[in-house]
């Protein structure tokens, strides 16, 4: 049996009558539910996410493999009228697999650990409650070390690493004028970013996508704590650092 971590979010409907009736309907042979999370209040992360969300987080042990458990997943969202239309926008369930044993998967289907679950306050406070002594297998760090470095004030951050980051000149002055104020986030902004990140809490890189070329949808594994943003313009740049803020924030 392998111990896995599930994320659950909501803002449409009765969310904490949905998550209760979502986990029930999860139990069957291969997956026993071990804890469900308090359910938490969050505001929504992300411009099209609309109201108010409910968050929670489960732990289960199962014995199916990883694709046979996300397709459980998937059945239960579709049962209570997932419809996968707006991108990030409103849903009723989204059932995240975070964490599956010690795990370390990369492929098209599946991403695991989940990427962005280590700096989502949404996700992180929740399975705090339930999860607080299982490992990150990548960041080699516990959920209770995860929450404590997210709840850390002033975090800081940093912006570009010398080499990858073309476009880091612009992005340093746009960034400084719109983010700076922002007293809860210490920004590490190039120059002096390459030598000083180690101690940071994430290291943002800013990649320039054509927009021509879709945007990724399943994010891939980075480097320890490099969130990299892939985007078309600087305006397209800063609304996804503002969503990522307000991620890490809560
Ligand atoms: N999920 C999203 C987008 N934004 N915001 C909150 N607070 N909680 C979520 O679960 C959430 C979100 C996409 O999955
Ligand atoms: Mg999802
Ligand atoms: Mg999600």
């Amino acid at each position: 049996m392998t111990r896995c971590l599930i994320a659950l979010g909501g803002n449409i409907g009765a969310s904490e009558t949905v998550f209760e009736a979502a986990m029930s309907q999860l139990e069957r042979p291969g997956i026993d539910l071990i804890r469900v999370a308090k359910t938490l209040r969050t505001r929504p992360v992300g411009a099209s996410a609309g109201e108010e969300f409910l968050n929670t987080a489960a732990t289960l042990e199962t014995s199916l493999d990883p694709q046979e458990l996300l397709s459980a997943l998937h059945e239960v969202e579709n049962a209570f009228g997932r419809t996968r239309t707006i991108h990030w926008g409103p849903r009723t369930l989204d059932l995240d697999l975070c964490l599956f044993g010690d795990e370390i998967i990369d492929s098209n289907l599946l991403v695991i650990p989940h990427p962005a679950m280590w700096y989502r306050r949404f996700v992180i406070d929740p399975a705090l409650d339930v999860a607080a002594e299982m490992q990150h297998p990548l960041l080699r760090q516990s959920i209770r070390e995860l929450h404590c470095e997210l709840h850390r004030s002033p975090l800081k951050i940093a912006i570009g690493d010398s080499e990858t980051n073309p476009a880091r000149a612009v992005y340093s002055a746009v960034v400084k004028e719109a983010l700076d104020l922002d007293s809860l986030i210490e920004w590490l902004l190039p120059p002096n970013s390459p030598n000083t990140t180690e101690n940071c809490f994430a290291q943002i890189v800013i990649e320039r996508r054509p927009e021509s070329t879709p945007r990724r949808v399943q994010p891939k594994h980075e480097s320890s704590r490099v969130i990299r943003i892939s985007a078309t313009s600087d305006a397209d740049a800063m609304d996804q650092l503002k969503q990522l803020t307000g991620a890490i924030l809560g």
